[in-house]
């Protein structure tokens, strides 16, 4: 499969990895929009947030949890912090493989554009 996140997954492509475990890998972005901008990527293949099913769920919700606990581990959880995830083209999803982004380390402002 011709996936960019795959093969970052795979060890093919490298990337800043900052976190893994049996279903989650973390690395950061390479057009980093905040201080500290990471991308927070099942290792399971979704290609959107519309392919998502009903056993994916706890998946999903690990994405969030991890996104919190990384927030936590780099010191931005209780002043705040931006997740996203983008979803198709009027979304700005530009890579299809499910991800969240996390961002902190400043202040953001909604709506987001
Ligand atoms: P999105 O637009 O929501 O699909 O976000 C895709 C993100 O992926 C975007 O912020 C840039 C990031 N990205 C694209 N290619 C690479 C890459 O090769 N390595 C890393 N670390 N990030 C990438």
């Amino acid at each position: 499969m011709d996936c960019l996140f795959c093969k970052i997954i795979e060890r093919e492509i490298p990337a800043d990895i900052v976190y893994e475990d049996d279903a989650v890998l973390a690395f950061n972005d390479i057009n980093p929009q905040a201080p500290t901008h990471m991308l927070i990527v099942p290792k399971q293949h979704i290609a959107t947030l519309n392919d998502v099913e009903e056993g994916d769920l706890a998946l999903v919700g690990r994405l969030q949890y991890t996104a919190a606990k990384l927030a936590a581990e780099k010191g931005f959880a209780e002043e705040g912090y931006r997740v996203v995830m983008n979803c198709n083209d009027q979304g700005g999803q530009t890579v299809y493989h499910i991800h969240m982004h996390l961002m902190g380390g400043r202040r953001f402002t909604w709506p987001a554009g």
